[in-house]
């Protein structure tokens, strides 16, 4: 008799597990918002771009509804739905209070309820927890268990998936931490780490993400720092990397995007803040990041200057809406503030992503470089390494500013495209 199980928000990252779990033997209810996406779903066509997913997702594997009924008869309810921040980078948990709220409609004795979703230390035991408890009537720990594990998808990772990659786990409570850490032991083939709390493991992935924002923060400053001291950053972070020790190669780019890396550090900045500390280092990352963007279009200014142009006389190409390469999640992305930047400075655009056609202003690479004079590349799709400075001037392209440092800025040398890359 397979084990049911309920998986919450069949995204990025519930979809990936509830695949897993199906594959793993166990009978698998995923319960989502969109009746289109939940057909599509049991039709086993993925509604996202994965590898994973496309991989395993057959008809039937998995069953997807939008009645959140269908979890009463379940062991473990495991939340997976998003959580963004709002406009003003305040954390958003709308969705999770929500899921919390139908799961408490239908909550029985004995199940297991885990959040994945990223949330700041104290969510669990200060929100998730009294919703579950006063719209149910159960307790936790001696009706029901509350665990945290939060999620680690890294969308695109031809070696990272949801089923090698380590986890931890903090519960409620020993038995709640210790179900959790069995159910995920089951399915994962990689470290299920312990932790002593709730609070620990919430604190974990704020962590582990706000390390890698500081870091990029740190060569996003290098690379204005060495664009005006005429140093190529990359080539110096690839020298330090020769380190075999005490040194993480991080690369500059157009900014961070993503519903990870750019998010998570305000979850933990607001909640320290509401305690009476402020995470000033954090915050500074946050600026920095944030600020990639119009340093971009500032050096396309530059670059157009140089190449004896007017700005308000040309039209650009922003190749990339996706906020990284081969993949099709705008979320956070950075070429949106770029695209704002050069609505502002009154500049014609043209928009292509081959993976985000639908959000694309031209059908096809070529007729984004039609008529064009410069061409910002905003994400290292594959796609996009076929540029030769040979094949713009073809276009009469005369600017490429690299957004994500993905060309070998020696080719334009005496090509006639100006190329800038970031920090180099
Ligand atoms: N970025 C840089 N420079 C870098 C690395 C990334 O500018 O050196 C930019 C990317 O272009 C992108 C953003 O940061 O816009 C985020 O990139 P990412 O590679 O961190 O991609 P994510 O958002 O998918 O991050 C995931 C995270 N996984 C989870 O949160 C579970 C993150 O923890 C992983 O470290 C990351 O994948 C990874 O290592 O690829």
């Amino acid at each position: 008799m397979k084990t049911p199980i309920a998986i919450i928000g069949l995204g990025y990252v519930g979809l990936p597990l509830a695949v897993l779990a199906a594959r793993k033997g166990y009978a698998v209810t995923g319960v989502l918002r969109d009746a289109v996406k939940m057909k599509r779903i049991n039709d086993g066509k993925s509604p996202i771009e994965d590898e994973y997913i496309s991989a395993h997702l057959k008809p039937g594997l998995i069953k997807a509804t939008i009645d959140y009924a269908d979890i009463r008869n379940t062991q473990t309810v495991v939340i997976c739905v998003p959580t963004p921040v709002h406009e003003n980078n305040l954390p958003d948990l709308g969705p999770v209070i929500s899921a919390a709220e139908s799961i408490a409609d239908h909550l029985q004795i004995g199940q297991l309820v885990i959040l994945e979703s990223t949330v700041n230390p104290g969510v669990c035991d200060t929100v998730i927890r009294p919703i579950l408890e006063e719209e149910s009537g159960l307790t936790c720990g001696k009706d029901f268990f509350l665990a945290h594990c939060p999620e680690r998808i890294n969308p695109g990772d031809p070696k990272w998936n949801v089923s090698n990659i380590s986890r931890v786990v903090g519960g409620f409570d020993a038995e709640s931490t210790k179900r959790a850490a069995a159910f995920y032991r089951t399915l994962i083939d990689g470290e299920i780490k312990e932790m002593e709390s709730l609070k620990e493991a919430e604190a974990v992935k704020v962590v582990e993400n706000s390390f890698r924002d500081i870091n990029i923060a740190f060569v996003n400053e290098l690379a204005q720092s060495f664009s005006v001291l005429g140093i190529d950053v990359v080539n110096v972070i690839n020298g330090a990397k020769t380190k075999p020790f005490a040194f993480m190669a991080h690369y500059p780019g157009c900014g961070v995007g993503g519903h990870c890396i750019s998010v998570d550090p305000y979850y933990l900045i607001e909640y320290a803040r509401v305690h009476g500390f402020s995470h000033r280092f954090l915050s500074l990352a946050r600026e920095i990041n944030n600020d990639m963007p119009a340093f971009t279009v500032r050096l396309m200014r530059k670059a157009v200057k140089q190449a004896g142009l007017q700005v308000s006389k040309i039209k650009v190409a922003v190749l990339g809406l996706a906020y990284k390469g081969n993949i099709d999640d705008d979320r956070e992305s950075p070429a949106y503030d770029i695209i704002e930047e050069l609505k502002d400075w009154g500049v014609e655009l043209r928009i292509f992503d081959p993976h985000l056609l639908k959000k694309s202003t031209v059908a096809s690479l070529s007729a984004a470089l039609e008529g064009t004079q410069a061409v910002i590349v905003a994400t290292a799709h594959d796609e996009f390494k076929a540029l030769t400075p040979q094949k713009l001037a073809k276009y009469g392209v005369k600017v490429l500013v690299d957004g994500k440092n993905m060309f070998d800025k020696s080719a334009f040398k005496d090509s006639g495209v100006v190329y800038k890359g970031v920090g180099r």
